[in-house]
């Protein structure tokens, strides 16, 4: 290993996702702070083009690197990829999906604020959402609405004590990635159940911190800890309560296909 120099042939390029990922930002800080990326950059572009440009490099059999993450489809596709390792651990280790909300929203909501702080399941449960969105290109929403009924045992526990309510509205903010529809649309679907009139919003990572600081939002699903969104979750950290885990062992990366014969961010320009 470290022998095989693919900086040319990638064009000291990692195809990355939209500007406003937290991936996105890691991407830049890894790019920083490793010899073997200097010179390096990353495409910004969408999630979409990302996982085109990965099918074609896979059905060529071309170097590539891409930001990666776990929840998602991408590893169920192209079961043949690897994580590279991070000695530095700009990426980190084990992520955490958190719910958050707004400050007083437990004082004035506490219904809607006890579900959603109950509200948890694990990689396993969205991924199966996720990859039924893929394979059928059916309405990611519809099939979360699905899951609720058919996973009653699973959703009965979130909403534990919570009392009915009738039309309680509930303003959700979220972040345009399949994990997090998967996230909302489960929960909006449960919460309708009891009552509770449930908008979901997809904006920018830097929105949904920004909407619940400012209070224009009452919570998210959507925030991914302790590295993916910690510059968002800094500034307004004050301003924010963080209501803990919905689900973990997420993770974020630079992936490459297993026919690279690398196995470092160190390796990528020996
Ligand atoms: N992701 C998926 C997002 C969060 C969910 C890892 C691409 C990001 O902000 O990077």
């Amino acid at each position: 290993n470290g022998e095989v120099d693919y900086s040319e042939a990638v064009d000291y390029t990692i195809i990355g996702i939209e500007p406003g990922a937290g991936i996105s930002v890691t991407t830049e800080a890894a790019i920083e702070e490793y010899d073997s990326l200097q010179g390096w950059n990353v495409e910004l572009s969408s999630t979409g083009a990302m996982m085109t440009e990965l099918d074609n490099a896979i059905r060529n059999e071309e170097p590539i690197v891409i930001t990666g993450w776990n929840p998602h489809w991408m590893f169920a596709a192209h079961p043949d990829m690897k994580y590279l390792d991070d000695p530095l651990e700009i990426y980190g280790g084990e992520e955490s999906i958190h719910s958050m909300s707004r400050r007083g929203f437990e004082e004035e909501q506490p219904e809607a604020y006890k579900m959603i702080e109950q509200f948890e399941w694990n990689v396993e449960d969205m991924e199966e959402i996720m990859y039924e969105a893929e394979e059928t290109g059916d309405d990611i929403n519809q099939i979360a609405a699905q899951w609720v009924e058919d996973n009653e045992d699973r959703v009965s526990a979130w909403s534990e004590g919570v009392e009915d309510v009738d039309g309680v509205e509930v303003e959700l903010v979220s972040t345009p990635w399949d994990s997090e529809r998967a996230s909302s649309g489960v929960l909006k679907a449960a919460m309708e159940q009891k009552g509770f009139d449930v908008s979901v919003t997809e904006v920018d990572v830097a929105i949904v911190f920004e909407s619940l600081a400012t209070g224009d939002a009452d919570a998210t699903l959507a925030a991914w800890l302790p590295i993916t969104h910690r510059e968002f979750y800094e500034t307004y950290q004050d301003d924010i309560v963080d209501m803990g885990p919905n689900l973990v062992g997420a993770k974020i990366g630079l992936v490459v296909p297993e026919y690279m014969d690398i196995d470092s961010i160190e390796d990528l320009n020996p």
